[in-house]
Order: C-alpha cells, then structure tokens, then sequence
C-alpha cells in the first residue's frame, strides 16, 4: 500500500492555525509522526486559503521537507498553487490532483507532461461529480490516455474513482470498489488511491466503516489512499489485509510488522 498521509489539512483546526502562525515546528512534527508510522507521501492542502493558497502551499512543502525526505502529495485543484508548491519541492512529488475539468486539465497537463511526477488521476469532470461505474470508467479512460500520450509512465498515475458517501446514496460504496476492479484489470502496471474517509461522512462509528471499506477496497486492487497513518489499527488492518490480497510474498511484510510489535495493543 501506498500510504499517503492526510494530516496536513487546513481544513483540520488545528493545521489551519499552525499555517496562518507559520508555526514550521508544529507541521514539521505531523510531517515526522506521519513518515515514522509508514506514511510514504505526505499530503500538503492549504485549499481553505482563498488567495492565499499559493503562498502557504509552498511554504508547507518547505516546511515538510525541512524534516523528512518523504516526498509531498502535493493537494489542491488549483493549477497554479500545485505549480508555486512545484518550484520549491525537492525529489519527485506526487501531484494531488488532475482530473477531467477542463481548466484544471488543460493547465496541469503541459506543467507534469513528460516528467516523473507521479499524479492522481481524480474521477471528475465539468459535468460533476460521477455517479455511476460506467461514468468514473469513461473519465479515468480519458484521462489515463491523455496523460499516457503526453509522456507520462502508466505507473505513475494513481486513478482515484472518488469515494462519496455512503450515507448519500447507498450504492456509492459498490460503484466504488468495483471501478477499482475495473481499472486495475484496464490499465496494467497503473496505480490507484482514494480519500477513503470520505465514505463515512455522515454516519456514527466512522472508524469501522473506513477499516471494513479499506479492506474490500484492498480486496479489489487499491493500492494507495490518504488517510491518517497514526491510526495504528488502520495500518494493521491494510498489511493484514493486502496479505489475504495476495499481495505480500510469503507474508513477508505481515511477519516483519508482526515482530515491529505493530499489532500489539
Ligand atoms: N481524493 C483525493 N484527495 C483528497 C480527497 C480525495 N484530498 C482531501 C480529502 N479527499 C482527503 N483528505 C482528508 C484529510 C483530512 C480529513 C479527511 C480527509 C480529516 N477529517 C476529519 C474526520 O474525518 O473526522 C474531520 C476534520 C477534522 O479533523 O476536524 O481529518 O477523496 N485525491
């Protein structure tokens, strides 16, 4: 699993404050917690700024790599906030997000074409929010292809269905998962991830909901999503479940976290 770790939002109170303070030593502590507890990328979202999100976006990913050599996800639907975080981000960042809206599209595109960048593929177009397996696979197709035809590597693109919630019409939870399945069995050698907290929105015992559609989700092929890795039972719960996946030699890496003392508690 591809762990990226969603603490380091503004929409969080606490981020939000730390940003407007400029307080690099409270990012710079989720920055290092998240990356200890297995985080691969961090995510970086300032998107509450109006205005300002350029700004704070790069100092973020400053602010980030001043404390671990984890590469950002760099979060927001703004072309020119991703490009202003670009200038300043060392190593190779993952772009968060492209999708099929058209200014968003057109604009991001040349910026990542023939770079290793790696980029999530976002599930969304003009016409909204998709609502049904056959609209997420027409989008992904469009979008895959054109980021494939301008040079980018299948294995750097992580298509995200995108995850809603469940409480709004029950077969989102489905037509997630089984656009994974599709998409994985599409594209060879493609990656995928998601923000699966989203499914919960609106539901008590939100916990339980994300660990059980993680597990189906990983069941399916994901193989990447932002959520928060200091849940230690949600970490547990991924390395467990991508062994039953048939995704982990020997049980390799369910043995060495096994022996880390990752399941204890
Ligand atoms: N797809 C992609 N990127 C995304 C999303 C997605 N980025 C943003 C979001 N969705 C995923 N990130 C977060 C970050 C933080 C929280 C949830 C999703 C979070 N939520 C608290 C909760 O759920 O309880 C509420 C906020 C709070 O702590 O006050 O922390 O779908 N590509």
């Amino acid at each position: 699993m591809i762990v990226i770790g969603e603490l380091i939002n503004a929409s969080r109170k606490a981020i939000k404050a730390a940003i407007e303070a400029k307080d690099a030593e409270a990012i710079g502590k989720v920055a290092r917690d998240q990356a200890e507890a297995g985080a691969d990328y961090i995510d970086v979202n300032a998107g509450i700024f109006v205005g300002k999100e350029p700004e704070y976006l790069k100092w973020l990913v400053e602010t980030v790599q001043q404390v671990t050599d984890k590469p950002c996800a760099i979060d927001s639907p703004d072309p020119l906030a991703i490009e202003a975080a670009l200038s300043v981000h060392k190593g190779i960042p993952m772009i968060n997000s492209i999708s099929l809206e058209k200014e968003r599209y057109e604009k991001l595109l040349p910026i990542i074409a023939g770079t290793d960048i790696k980029v999530i593929a976002l599930c969304m177009s003009d016409k909204g929010m998709p609502q049904t397996v056959a609209h997420r696979m027409e989008i992904a197709d469009k979008l895959v292809d054109g980021l494939v035809n301008a040079g980018l590597a299948v294995e750097n693109i992580f298509v995200d269905p995108l995850v809603q919630p469940l409480s709004v019409d029950i077969s989102f939870g489905v037509a997630f998962i089984e656009t994974i399945e599709k998409v994985v069995a599409a594209f060879p050698g493609i990656h995928t991830a998601c923000g699966l907290s989203n499914i919960s929105y609106g539901l008590p015992a939100r916990r339980f909901m994300n660990q059980t559609f993680m597990t189906m989700a990983i069941a399916k092929g994901l193989d990447g999503a932002i959520f928060n890795p200091l849940d230690k039972q949600m970490m547990a719960n991924v390395i467990a479940a991508e062994a039953l996946a048939g995704r982990d030699n020997f049980c390799m890496n369910y043995i060495k976290a096994f022996r880390a003392g990752m399941f204890e508690g």
